[in-house]
C-alpha cells in the first residue's frame, strides 16, 4: 500500500443566504483563516457569493500571512442566490451560470486552485430531456475545463444525492460524463455525504473511478464531522491509498454554530485515520 499524502483542508462560507448548509466556518475570512491554520490545516476550500466579492476581500493577503494554501472555489452561490444552473431551460439563464463559474475558474486559478461544479449542474424537468441536459452540461464541462487548463488548473466536478439533482448521482455516473468529455481537466470531487447515500460500496466505486477523483469531501454519514456519524471511515482511506489520491480531504460539514468545534473532531478523525 503507498503512503498517503493525502493534505487537510476545512470549509469557510462567506454566503449568509446558504444558512444551514455543509460549512464548518462561517464569515470572517481573517479570523478563521488564522483559526484553520492555528488548529493545523493545511488549506481552506471557500464559498463566496461572487468573484468581485471575493477580489475585494483580501484572499491573497490572508492566505500569504498565514500560509495557508487555497484548495478549492466553490461555485454554488450561483444557484443559492440567483437560480443559476447550467442546464436551466433559459438560455439566457444557461449563459449567466457560465460566466458565474468561469469568473470564479479565473480567480481560483490565481491561486492555483480549482473551482467546484455541484448544484450548478442543475436538474433535468418539464420540457428539458435527461439527453438535452446532459448535452448542455456537457458542453459547459468542456467550455469550463479548457478554461482551466489555459490557466493551469482543473475543474471539479460533485455528484450530488438523489434530493439534489437527478442528473449525476453516482461516482460511477460521474465517471462516464468525464469520459464523454473533450477535456481533460475535470476531476470528481467525491462527497462522502452523498456517496453513503447513493453507493453500494464508496470504497469500491472510488477504487473503480481511480484517476478520475480529484478532490474529497470530508464528512460523516449524517453530515457532521468525520467521526460523529456512522460512517466507517477505513476501508474509504485505504481506496484512496490504494488509487494514489495525493489530493485533499475537505471537511465539508454541518457546524451546527460549533466550526471550532467541528473543525477540531475532523482533525482528530484525519490524525486518525491518515
Ligand atoms: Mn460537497
Amino acid at each position: 500500500m503507498p503512503a498517503a499524502s493525502f493534505s487537510s483542508s476545512v470549509t469557510l462560507s462567506l454566503v449568509p443566504e446558504a444558512a444551514g448548509g455543509p460549512f464548518v466556518f462561517w464569515g470572517d475570512l481573517p479570523r478563521n483563516a488564522r483559526l484553520a491554520k492555528s488548529l493545523g490545516f493545511d488549506a481552506i476550500e471557500v464559498f463566496a457569493p461572487s468573484a468581485s466579492f471575493l477580489k475585494n476581500l483580501g484572499l491573497i493577503e490572508i492566505l500569504d500571512e498565514t500560509g495557508l494554501r487555497l484548495a478549492a472555489l466553490g461555485t454554488g452561490a450561483g444557484w443559492v442566490l440567483h437560480k443559476l444552473t447550467l442546464t436551466h431551460s433559459d438560455s439566457s439563464i444557461r449563459i449567466k451560470s457560465r460566466a458565474f463559474i468561469s469568473e470564479l475558474i479565473e480567480l481560483a486559478a490565481d491561486y492555483r486552485a480549482p473551482a467546484i461544479i455541484g448544484s450548478m449542474q442543475g436538474r433535468f424537468d418539464g420540457s428539458v430531456s435527461k439527453p438535452q441536459a446532459f448535452e448542455w452540461l456537457r458542453d459547459a464541462l468542456n467550455q469550463l475545463g479548457n478554461q482551466a487548463a489555459a490557466r493551469g488548473t482543473l475543474l471539479f466536478f460533485e455528484p450530488l444525492n438523489r434530493y439534489e439533482t437527478n442528473l449525476v448521482n453516482r461516482i460511477d455516473q460521474g465517471v462516464a460524463l468525464l469520459e464523454s468529455l473533450e477535456t481533460d481537466a475535470v476531476r470528481l470531487l467525491v462527497d462522502l455525504f452523498h456517496a453513503n447515500i447513493e453507493e453500494v460500496s464508496t470504497s469500491e466505486a472510488i477504487k473503480k473511478a481511480g484517476r478520475h477523483v480529484g478532490h474529497i469531501h470530508f464528512v460523516d454519514s449524517n453530515r457532521r464531522a468525520a467521526g460523529w456519524g456512522q460512517m466507517d471511515f477505513k476501508p474509504i482511506i485505504e481506496a484512496l491509498k490504494a488509487i494514489g489520491y495525493q489530493g485533499y480531504l475537505s471537511a465539508e460539514a454541518q457546524s451546527h454554530g460549533d466550526g471550532e468545534g467541528a473543525a477540531k473532531q475532523t482533525l482528530t478523525a484525519y490524525n486518525t485515520l491518515v
